[in-house]
């Protein structure tokens, strides 16, 4: 009978397996390797030794809800499906007010929430006063609630229309309730990409600065990549590479977050969405590659909740949370677009994978325990 083993040796994955054994780094020629592998069992294999070995059986989730406080945006992506732009007069585009979006937050009264997840588009009549008053608002009507919000480049736009530098308003949106950002705006660190899909936003070194600013304020945050569209597997692993350079330098991010692309209703609808099997595949060659990130998480409204669950075997250690009205997109390929699990719901998700639940803040502190495990380095000297 074929062992694992063998399995490993017929993928050439030898080197590899041989390399993380003994805590070696791997290459960009490595990265190239896992993509170019068809032996997905193999390549899950080796992730879940990095999973197992920085979280055990440990399944992090979160009770959370994301708000998005506005679509309007000018960076007119063209992989994306969420935005008005400024000029349209469809009547699609809203804002919520910072007291529209704080009583959004109100209904969930009486539900326990630990993390409001804030993001949105560029929308360039907001003023900077805005942006602290939304988060001032948010945190009053959930006092209990750690706000992660506003990506790379809703921060470069909330600078610019300060007209100050980051270094300098970043305390100031810390004290209005700022906790942590997350990962998305990242795209794909290719100029190829940026070119082609989302010319007018933040370029790819304008992002490594903003998040270099972020957690040089001891705001920790994510790092995201969206795959599935038109990046080839070369731009995936500098991608990965860029970003484990990054974090390096600042340890400040948390978590890596693969996105899957979402063609409906984008200028890219003609492309496929993405199979499970890609799917697992990005979150297996992201833990592998990300040896200095503490966590990688499976976004189940993007990747399904049973393509989630079994991440939690390729390399996954966070399944995001009970998610309440997420707007950017909806999981791919199904017709029920679900987006609200219960905590029962992912919790037995969890277990049936002989996994173990384990809730958490915005900063991966343990929820409903004394002592945080796995404390974020930035967080704890903040
Ligand atoms: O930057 C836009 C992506 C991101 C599509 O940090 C799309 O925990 C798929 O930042 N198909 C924003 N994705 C969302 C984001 C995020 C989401 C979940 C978890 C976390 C985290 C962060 O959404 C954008 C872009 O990369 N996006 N359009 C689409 N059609």
């Amino acid at each position: 009978m074929r062992s694992i083993l063998d399995q490993i040796r017929q993928a050439r994955l030898e080197r590899i397996h041989a390399k993380l054994q003994d805590g070696e780094r791997l290459t960009f020629e490595d990265g190239m390797r896992l993509y170019q592998t068809p032996d997905l069992t193999a390549v899950g294999y080796l992730a879940n030794l990095v999973r197992e070995r920085k979280s055990g059986a440990r399944t992090y989730f979160v009770r959370n809800l994301h708000v998005n406080y506005t679509n309007i945006c000018n960076k007119l992506c063209k992989f994306c499906s969420f935005y008005a732009a400024p000029t349209s007069i469809d009547g699609r585009g809203y804002v919520l007010s910072p007291e529209e979006a704080a009583a959004r937050v109100a209904r969930y009264d009486g539900e326990s929430i630990r993390e409001i997840h804030m993001v949105a588009g560029i929308n360039p009549k907001l003023p900077y006063q805005y942006y602290l008053d939304l988060l001032q608002a948010v945190r009053a009507a959930r006092p209990d609630a750690q706000v992660k919000a506003f990506t790379m480049i809703e921060l470069a736009q909330i600078a610019r229309v300060a007209r100050r530098p980051l270094a300098e308003i970043l305390p100031e949106l810390k004290a209005a309730g700022l906790t942590a950002c997350p990962g998305g705006g990242a795209e794909v660190f290719s100029d190829r990409v940026h070119e082609e899909l989302f010319r007018a936003k933040l370029d790819n070194q304008g992002w490594f600065d903003v998040a270099r600013a972020v957690h040089a304020a001891g705001i920790p945050s994510n790092a995201t990549l969206l795959y599935g569209h038109i990046e080839t597997q070369e731009e995936k692993v500098q991608h990965l590479l860029h970003i484990r350079e990054l974090q390096d330098a600042t340890s400040g991010f948390m978590c890596f977050v693969p996105l899957a692309f979402d063609p409906s209703r984008t200028e890219l609808s003609h492309l496929p969405v993405t199979t499970g099997y890609a799917n697992l595949r990005e979150i297996a060659i992201a833990r592998l590659l990300l040896d200095n990130f503490p966590h990688v998480k499976a976004f189940w409204i993007m990747i399904t909740p049973a393509v989630a669950q079994m991440a939690l075997w390729y390399g996954a250690d966070d399944i995001d949370g009970t998610v309440s009205h997420y707007e950017i997109t909806h999981a791919l390929g199904t017709t029920s677009h679900q987006q609200v699990l219960t905590m029962a719901e992912l919790i037995g998700l969890i277990t049936e994978v002989g996994r173990e639940p384990v809730e958490r803040d915005a900063l991966y502190n343990l929820v409903g325990q004394e002592e945080a495990i796995d404390r974020h380095p930035s967080v704890i000297s903040s």
